[in-house]
Parts: structure tokens; sequence; C-alpha cells
């Protein structure tokens, strides 16, 4: 499949519409999801353009992995969360439903289900 550059998550990366952004570097965006599934539900994309990460280069993903750990750490302290989960999906069959790799950073509380 391929990348369409006009997918919301390339808009925010270009700074087309607005974005609650909480870390940036030169490989990657972190910002908060629009939808969270738990407070401090946050998504982690990385500037090169990749659909997801069945087409990403593996050295985009050696980029983007070390973000997803700094926010994953930063996001626990933050919301005071007992756990973190890390959740990925590739293509529509598996949930995906914006087109530019994305990574959910979502703080658990023990007990606590996410939101639907
Ligand atoms: P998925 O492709 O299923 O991994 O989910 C995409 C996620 O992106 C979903 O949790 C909602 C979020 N989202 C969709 N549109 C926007 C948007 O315009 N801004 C932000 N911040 N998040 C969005």
């Amino acid at each position: 499949m391929s990348y369409d550059s006009n997918n919301i998550f390339a808009k925010i990366l270009r700074g087309e519409i607005p974005s609650h952004r909480v870390y940036e570097d030169d490989d990657a965006v972190a910002f908060m999801d629009v939808m969270p599934q738990a407070n401090g539900h946050t998504l982690v994309i990385p500037k090169v353009p990749s659909r997801n990460i069945l087409d990403a280069d593996p050295a985009t993903l050696a980029r983007v992995i070390p973000v997803v750990q700094k926010v994953a750490i930063a996001a626990k302290e933050a919301f005071d969360a007992d756990g973190v989960t890390v959740i990925q999906f590739n293509e529509p069959a598996a949930g995906q439903t914006v087109y530019h790799l994305h990574f959910h950073i979502i703080p658990r509380i023990e007990g606590v289900p996410l939101k639907p």
C-alpha cells in the first residue's frame, strides 16, 4: 500500500492542522490523541513518511522507538500511572484508521479499563 501525504498526521507534521504537541526532536513528534482511551493518551509518529510498520524503513523504526520509550516513561510519570500500554495498528483489518505510522502511548491505572 502507498503513503498518502494528505493523511491527518502528515497535516499535523506540516503544521496545517493544530495538535497539542508534547515532544519533538529531529526524528519524531508526540501529541495528544483527540479521542483518548485514558488520561494522557499520546501518539508518537516518525517525521519520515511511513504508512505503518509493514512498510517502514528499519532505520526509521530505530529512530522512533527511543522516542516511544521516552514518551512512555514521561507519560507514566506525568499521569501518575501504574503502567503504560503501547499499541500500534497496521492496515484497516487491524484497526488502523490514520495511515501514517503511529504508536499509541496510554498511561494505565490499576483496575481501570480503557475507554472504548
Ligand atoms: P488508529 O489509526 O486506529 O491507530 O487510531 C488513530 C488515532 O488517531 C485515534 O486514536 C484518534 C486519533 N486521531 C484521529 N484524528 C486525529 C486528529 O486530528 N488529531 C489528533 N491529535 N488525533 C487524532
